[in-house]
């Protein structure tokens, strides 16, 4: 589907093996140190230069989104999100739309063109996948018309249902 001059797509699949988009996502922590889901996946893949790097950074806030290289990874860079801990950092569905519109900012001033996004929040953070889906398309929806660089937006998810959930919102019919 394309909005404005943007093209959505989805994928199931693993972050940190898309090798032809020049920014991923990060489903950082706050100290932007490695852990599980997609924060394990993309330190273990981009190695412990990764974490020296994000030090200087952390911690972030909610909602916030910072960029650094790649490292060992077959993208350029990682843009690192902190997604709201579902039902205590408030108001979550705020919270979760900062991620994707700052991650998008951040892309916009690298004059980044592909980036690949996870469902952020929707794992260890607790984020109901429905309503994280919901945000998720409302904030990619406001800022597409707002992008002067970024021709992709990929969405990868790990399971067949939330593929599925995802491909329903691009395809209502
Ligand atoms: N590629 C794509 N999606 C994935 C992958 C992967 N390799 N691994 C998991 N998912 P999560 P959060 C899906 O927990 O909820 C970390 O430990 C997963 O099924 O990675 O924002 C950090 O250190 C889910 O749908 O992120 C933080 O402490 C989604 O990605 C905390 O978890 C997000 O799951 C962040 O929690």
């Amino acid at each position: 589907m394309k909005m404005g001059n943007v093209l959505l797509e989805v994928r199931k699949g693993n972050i940190a093996e898309q090798s032809d988009i020049t920014a991923i996502v990060n489903a950082a922590n706050a100290e932007l140190r490695t852990g599980g889901g997609v924060a394990g996946a993309i330190h273990r893949a981009a190695g412990p230069g990764l974490e020296a790097e994000t030090r200087h950074w952390a911690p972030i806030k909610p909602g916030e989104a910072v960029t650094t290289n790649a490292h060992k990874l077959p993208n350029k860079f990682v843009i690192h999100c902190l997604g709201p801990i579902y039902g205590v950092d408030q108001p979550a569905d705020k919270l979760l739309a900062d991620c994707y519109r700052n991650a998008i900012l951040r892309a916009e001033e690298k004059k980044i063109e592909s980036i690949a996004f996870p469902a952020i929040s929707t794992g260890a953070f607790g984020y109901p996948f429905e309503e994280a889906t919901d945000v998720a398309f409302t904030s990619i929806r406001e800022m597409c018309p707002k992008t002067k660089h970024l021709k992709l937006i990929r969405f990868v998810l790990f399971s067949e249902t939330d593929l599925e959930s995802y491909q329903s919102r691009l395809n209502p019919n």
